[in-house]
């Protein structure tokens, strides 16, 4: 389970239904082209929050069976609705899903407690492995040492997607934890987390930009941090631009471009601008995406 594992784009259709063959292509890209260890199945880059159970079901069907056994799947099941995430838990356990994932539970300040028996209930009605999807900028749930150390004493935890910039508590987590997964969430900041030892990355970027990212994991592997810095400095000019334009729209775009139908954004989230389209154009000619 360790290594660089992509956030899978989804594409919709004008009325926001799963484009099927597009979602194909999009896992073949990223097994064959970007060459990841694995895919993280619905999370935030896959526009979870937007989708009907039905939808959710519908896309880890279609990604294990193009998928297979080639590549490990993480399947994302968190949802404030527990009953929905138990559901979407078993379903994607039965389909032989390698671990789930499941974000913080948020909207309501829940206690820790509240947090800490959730995962609970997922762990015990699916019977699967968890990875916890720590993202405190979009849920505004921090967890501490504490925290980490009562959800961590589950043997079934077996990680943490750890999206957030605070490297003093990444590194005390890695020094206390060396045998959990600890999993880089920010694209951007994917050369920080190598150094501070981390077993992987699960970021939206790979989608289109797989083999920049692997090798800045080589190098650091290598302990060649300073190569790993300037290949960070390439992958942050795309990012940047990325960014700019709108992270899932231009990720997705950057994709259509190259003949590869990853469809558009689902409402609502905005389409991307048809008139910045030679800017996306201009960007995969300039970094070979
Ligand atoms: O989960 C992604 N997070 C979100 C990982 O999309 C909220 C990242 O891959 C970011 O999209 C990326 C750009 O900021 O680092």
């Amino acid at each position: 389970m360790k290594g660089l594992f992509t956030a899978l784009l989804i594409p919709f259709d004008e009325e926001g239904d799963v484009k099927e063959a597009g979602l194909r292509q999009v896992v073949r890209n990223n097994i064959d082209v970007q060459k990841v260890d694995g895919l993280y199945v619905n999370g935030s880059t896959g526009e979870n929050f937007l989708l009907s159970t039905d939808q959710k079901k519908f896309i880890f069907d279609i990604v294990k069976d193009e998928a297979g056994d080639e590549v490990k799947l993480i399947a994302q099941v968190g949802s404030i609705n527990l009953e929905e995430a138990v559901e979407l838990g078993k379903y994607a356990t039965g389909l032989g899903y390698d671990s789930l994932s499941a974000v913080t539970p948020f909207y309501y300040p829940f206690s820790f407690e509240e947090i800490r028996d959730y995962y609970e209930t997922i762990i015990a009605e699916t019977g699967n492995n968890m990875i916890i999807y720590a993202i405190p900028a979009l849920t505004g749930v921090s967890i501490s040492m504490e925290q980490f150390d009562a959800l961590f004493s589950n043997d079934k935890v077996i990680g943490v997607k750890y999206t957030d910039n605070d490297f003093f508590a990444l590194e005390r987590l890695r020094r206390r934890y060396p045998d959990k997964l600890i999993y880089s969430g920010f694209d951007e900041m994917l050369v920080y987390g190598m150094l501070s030892g981390v077993d992987g990355a699960i970021g939206s970027t790979y989608n289109v930009n797989g083999r920049r990212s692997r090798r800045i994991m080589e190098l650091c592997e290598q302990n060649n941090f300073i190569e790993a810095f300037e290949v960070q400095h390439e992958a942050n000019d795309v990012i940047e631009r990325i960014l700019e334009l709108g992270i899932y729209q231009t990720l997705k775009e950057i994709l259509n471009v190259k003949g590869i139908d990853a469809g558009t954004t689902k409402k609502p989230l905005s389409k991307f601008d048809p008139s910045k389209r030679h800017k996306v154009e201009q960007l995969v000619k300039d970094f070979e995406l």
